[in-house]
């Protein structure tokens, strides 16, 4: 399987703005500078469909691409400290206002930096997820900057961390090197064909 075109579909800065959801979502969540679209770009095969940052709190708006059989959803960053209040407040009533609306929302890909220990905030996101028992997995990001000793030590750290949610499969990922790139391939084939009608 493969995906044969996507499209930039849209761009919303305010909640109201959103597109009513038809086909299934996979959103993307995560901390400014993650590896959000990094990682979208990769999935599809593309080099710069979703704009990277090259400083990080860049992605400022929900972006929506259209890969016809789903769409995938570039959510803003958050936990970028060098923003306006009143822009973090628009931030975060944006991605809330995506989380509060009706939806096909087949998975939520939250992507952390394996790097570092989840921050308090991506700790949030998975309780929230878990309460509102929305499917997703955490895309423990930038594998490729780990040698093999930091890398055999954070990947205790996250198992400790994630004991509490059995359910949630933690995927080594590198939008440089390609790893874990096909799990979640796989996964968002997979969600998206389990109708949920
Ligand atoms: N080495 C390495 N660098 C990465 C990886 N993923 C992203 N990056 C780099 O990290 C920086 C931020 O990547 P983005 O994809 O723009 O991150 P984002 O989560 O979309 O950031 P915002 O839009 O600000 O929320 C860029 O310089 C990327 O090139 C990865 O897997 N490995
Ligand atoms: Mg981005």
């Amino acid at each position: 399987m493969g995906i044969e075109t996507a499209v930039f579909e849209m761009s919303a800065g305010l909640a109201d703005q959103l597109p009513v959801s038809t086909v299934p979502e996979i959103a993307f969540s995560g901390r400014s500078n993650a590896g959000k679209s990094s990682l979208i770009n990769r999935l599809l095969s593309r080099k710069s469909l979703a704009r990277i940052s090259s400083a990080p709190g860049k992605t400022a708006t929900i972006n929506f691409y259209n890969l016809g059989f789903c769409r995938f959803v570039d959510l803003p960053g958050y936990g970028y400290a060098k923003v306006s209040k009143a822009e973090k407040l628009r931030w975060s009533d944006l991605a809330e206002g995506y989380f509060r609306q009706w939806r096909n929302l087949r998975l939520v890909v939250q992507l952390m930096d394996f790097r570092h220990a989840p921050a308090a905030a991506d700790l949030q996101m998975i309780r929230y997820l878990r309460d509102a028992e929305i499917p997703c997995l955490v895309a423990a990001m930038k594998s490729d900057k780990l040698n093999k000793t930091a890398r055999t030590a954070q990947e205790t750290a996250y198992k400790g961390q994630f004991a509490p949610y059995p359910d949630i499969q933690v995927i080594p990922c590198s939008a440089v090197s390609g790893e874990g790139v096909d799990v979640i391939m796989k996964k968002i084939f997979a969600v998206c064909q389990n109708k949920m009608k």
